[in-house]
């Protein structure tokens, strides 16, 4: 291609690989579009013509179901447009090229894929207490299962004294990935970031709430495109606020997925993490629980529950309770195997020590 303009498709991703695979759908009168946020089973997506929000046919939804599959933010799909152009219909899901998916912990769930279409994975940690390089290899893993290349970013570096120190222990433990000491707030460092992206690729964040990641979206973009979460605490509107978007172009950086639903779910997700991801349903079960007809309400089917009687009445989001029960099924789970392994390893520890002190004993004799 000469120098062309690009589209904005083309800004957001769009290339001949999808085009090729796009062109027998355009003959039905279908169009693309890049999923750039879902909810409530409608797509929001970006077209040629503009943002369109999508549906999802009955018939379609239960074909994804049947052969397993989903759709998620950085998707591209095949479109109908409504005749009005006020929205459409998902039609097909284009053939993705690259696709990050919390570890399977069995059972194909929809909430399993995490992003699409992406070419870099930002995995983000905090230098104040969220430096864990063991956790930064195990995110690696997932970025380089995903097809994308892994970087490391190391934010709130204007919080120690020599942040070189905590880049050299990524280096030694991630091999091959990239390690950014950054500061979104003094900007230190965000400059070599920029040259990871160029326009027509995408990134996404990884990394626990409160690192930074929004704030890091807001300062590369130098625009506030995501609220953070101390805007957030002093606007007292809490979690609500936050814009559904999820995929955001910069122009001349290229596209960033900052999703909240991205922390580093399926590695090793403890309590802390669910309760942080969770804090709505977790404030709304506490203050329910109280109005329970027995005290130790499990909020599994008693009589009397008011858990129940708030999922029945859709104060409490089904959905949002439903993955909230997921995870926390998950987190027991990794939690229990954990301590399997711990046992297991306790225990092959003692063997030794009696294989040695018997291997000591015959040496002594002989
Ligand atoms: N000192 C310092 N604080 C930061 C930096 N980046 C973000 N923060 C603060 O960390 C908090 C969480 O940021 P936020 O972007 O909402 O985190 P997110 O949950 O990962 O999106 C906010 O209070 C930010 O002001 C940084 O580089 N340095
Ligand atoms: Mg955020
Ligand atoms: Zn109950």
């Amino acid at each position: 291609m000469d120098n062309q303009p690009l589209k904005i498709l083309e800004h957001y991703g769009w290339n001949s690989v999808f085009q090729d695979s796009f062109t027998p759908l355009a003959e039905k009168g279908w169009i693309p579009g890049r999923i750039i946020a879902h909810a409530r089973g409608k797509l929001l997506t970006v077209t040629e013509a503009g943002e369109l929000w999508c549906s999802i046919p009955g018939s379609f939804g239960r074909s994804m179901e049947a052969e397993g599959i989903t759709y998620c933010t950085g998707d591209w799909i095949a479109i109908e447009p409504y005749q009005d152009n006020t929205g459409g219909l998902i039609r097909k899901i284009l053939p993705r090229m690259t696709a990050l998916k919390r570890l399977s912990t069995g059972g194909g769930s929809r909430s399993q894929l995490l992003a699409a279409n992406i070419d870099t994975v930002f995995i983000v940690m905090g230098l104040d207490k969220n430096f864990n390089p063991a956790r930064a290899e195990r995110m690696a893993v997932l970025a380089w299962d995903s097809g994308a290349q892994p970087v490391v970013i190391l934010n709130k570096a204007d919080l120690v004294d020599d942040p070189k120190a905590y880049t050299e222990r990524i280096e030694a433990s991630s091999p091959g990935v990239p390690v950014f000491p950054v500061s979104a707030v003094t900007g230190l460092g965000t400059e070599d970031l920029r040259g990871i992206l160029s326009p027509g690729k995408t990134g996404v964040f990884m990394g626990s709430s409160g690192v930074g990641k929004s704030t890091l979206l807001n300062t590369l973009a130098g625009a506030a495109l995501r609220k953070t979460q101390a805007v957030r605490e002093a606007d007292g509107r809490g979690r609500h606020t936050t814009s559904l978007r999820e995929l955001f172009l910069i122009p001349g950086l290229g596209c960033i997925i900052d999703s909240p639903g991205i922390r580093e779910v399926g590695l090793s997700v403890d309590e802390e993490g669910l309760n942080s991801a969770f804090s709505d349903v977790v404030d709304e079960i506490e203050a329910l629980a109280a109005s329970c007809r027995f005290s130790d309400c499990t909020h599994q089917g008693e009589p009397g529950c008011a858990v129940s009687a708030a999922l029945a009445d859709g104060v409490l989001s089904q959905e949002r309770y439903q993955s909230y029960l997921k995870l926390k099924r998950e987190v027991e789970f990794a939690a229990s195997r954990e301590d399997d392994r711990l046992k297991r390893e306790r225990e092959k520890k003692w063997k030794d020590i009696a294989k040695y002190s018997r291997e000591l004993k015959k040496r002594e004799g002989t």
